[in-house]
């Protein structure tokens, strides 16, 4: 029998598009699938997320690969094994701040490596209600600390006559556990749509800078009353700071209101937990906040200290970001203490499938997508286009049903629509509805600001109809 062919990880890696081939490793065996991705019971689009890489990191979330009969279709395209060297991933360098950062999900699509910034592709995004953990998106402004769970200290600065608390994982854990599930979302989420009307500064954020949790942890509310804190002041804010800094020592800072902070009913959390595991180093481990229907810059990971303050943090990213302007400021003009601090979002919609430029069947068309508004907002209709908003169908909305005033997470929906006989293209578009009745602007020119947050207009797709 012949020695198997060996490859290097950089080879399998430049065969990742059909005119290339398409090739993959499972272990550390190297496997030519180029005639297998139009077979693929999930469909090539999955297949293609793996395409040059291992397997491993998407079997794991699909775990219906774990069956001899897939292992027997997969080992009829092997060509060969991986050079021993490259079996076991490269170490990283050490001088570099970001070397301890953890391992991610290949999957994800990367806006900036250092930080660490990614978003899943729209089609895994809304294939499950809850956003796996290896999947949820990533904001990051600086390196990813390594706290030690045991040594730990959350320090909560007492009122005066109060007491100040120095809270390990374990005190933590002795509060009540509280559970939630919430979306968060970033301010820049679909950025990118409004870099194309102007540049803006700032990551290139598609459509999924959101993502949805099970979040389980202490209230906040039951702390602050145990450190003494009371509602006395309704005009003051909770400062919180993070325990990631960058080399001068500035750590990540962003406060909330006092009046959401104190409420029990707006279960802002401390949360240990996400999805039932222990919250991922990305996404804080071993403590963040979590503050329901408000934007994801006040959800402080890696929490290390909680005040009770007359004003708002004086955090650059409280003070000097995560605003909103006139499209009319520009960088010379704004003034960033005229605008208040961006907390509770907009409502927002966006298409998940198909995605721009593909080409559908024609038939029938599905249409899926994500649905969310800040502040308790319950999603109460989503409105679908096929020809660019001159006639509309109403979606199907899917997912868990939301309290009304603590509708903290996103609906998903679809509609099946029938595609019109003869056409050759679709300008799909969706759009939201609130149960405030709000409604998202049709177009992002008049939206259009500096910063590129708070971008919510009508999501447009275009595709073509094969013949
Ligand atoms: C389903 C093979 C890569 C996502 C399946 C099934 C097979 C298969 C045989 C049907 C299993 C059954 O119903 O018993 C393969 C092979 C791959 C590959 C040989 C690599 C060469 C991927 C990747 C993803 C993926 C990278 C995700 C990113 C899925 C999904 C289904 C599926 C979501 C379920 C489809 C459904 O029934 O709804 N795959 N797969 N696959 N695969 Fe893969
Ligand atoms: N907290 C700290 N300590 N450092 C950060 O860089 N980024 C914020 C927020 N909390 C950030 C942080 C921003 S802008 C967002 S959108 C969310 O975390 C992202 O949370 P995620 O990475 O878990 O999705
Ligand atoms: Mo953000």
């Amino acid at each position: 029998q012949d020695s198997p062919r060996i490859y290097t990880r950089e080879e399998v890696k430049s065969h990742s598009s059909p005119e290339t081939r398409i090739w993959v490793t499972l272990g550390s065996e190297v496997f030519d699938v180029t005639e297998f991705v139009d077979l693929h019971p999930g469909g090539p689009s999955k297949l293609m997320l793996a395409a040059g890489g291992p397997l491993e990191p998407f079997w794991a979330l699909y775990a219906i690969h774990n069956q001899s009969h897939v292992r027997e279709i997969l080992a009829q395209y092997k060509i060969g094994e991986l050079s021993p060297e490259d079996k076991a991933p490269s170490t990283l360098k050490t001088s570099d701040p970001y070397a301890d950062d953890p391992i991610r999900h290949p999957a994800l699509k990367v806006n900036s490596q250092r930080p660490f910034n990614a978003e899943p592709p729209p089609e895994l995004l809304t294939e499950n209600y809850i956003t796996p953990n290896p999947i949820f998106f990533t904001r990051n402004h600086l390196p990813v600390p390594n706290l030690d769970p045991v040594t730990y200290r959350l320090h909560i600065v007492g009122p005066p006559g109060g007491q100040s608390l120095s809270l390990s994982l374990d005190d933590l854990h002795q509060f009540p556990k509280h559970e939630i599930t919430a979306t968060l979302q970033c301010a820049g989420n679909r950025r990118s749509e409004m870099n194309q009307i102007k540049e803006v500064k700032g990551l290139e954020w598609s459509t999924g800078a959101i993502s949805t949790a099970r979040w389980a942890g202490a209230r906040l509310c039951d702390v602050l009353a145990k450190a003494g804190h009371k509602l006395r002041d309704t005009e003051a804010h909770v400062c919180f700071e993070g325990l990631d800094s960058d080399p001068t020592g500035t750590a990540y800072g962003a406060s909330i209101p006092l009046a959401r902070a104190m409420d029990p009913e707006a279960e802002v959390l401390l949360a240990y937990e996400m999805n039932g595991e222990p919250l991922p180093r990305d996404h804080g481990f071993p403590v963040r906040v979590v503050v329901p229907g408000v934007v994801g810059a006040r959800h402080v990971k890696w929490l290390g200290k909680v005040s009770v303050e007359p004003e708002e943090s004086y955090s650059h990213w409280q003070r000097r970001d995560y605003k909103g302007f006139s499209p009319s400021v520009d960088w010379d003009s704004v003034d960033f203490d005229s605008a208040p601090s961006i907390q509770e979002l907009p409502v927002q919609s966006a298409i998940t499938e198909p995605k721009d430029g593909e080409v559908v069947e024609s038939g029938e068309v599905t249409v899926k997508g994500y649905a969310w508004s800040g502040g308790g907002r319950a999603v109460v209709r989503v409105d679908v286009s096929l020809d660019g908003g001159l006639t509309w169908q109403v979606a199907e909305l899917d997912g868990e049903k939301q309290c009304p005033q603590k509708a903290w997470a996103w609906r998903l929906w679809q509609l099946q629509a029938t595609v019109p006989p003869g056409k050759k293209e679709l300008n799909i578009v969706c759009k939201a509805v609130d149960d405030s009745y709000n409604v998202q602007p049709d177009t992002v020119a008049p939206i259009w600001n500096l910063r590129g947050v708070l971008s919510n207009a009508w999501h447009r797709v275009h595709v073509h109809v094969a013949p």
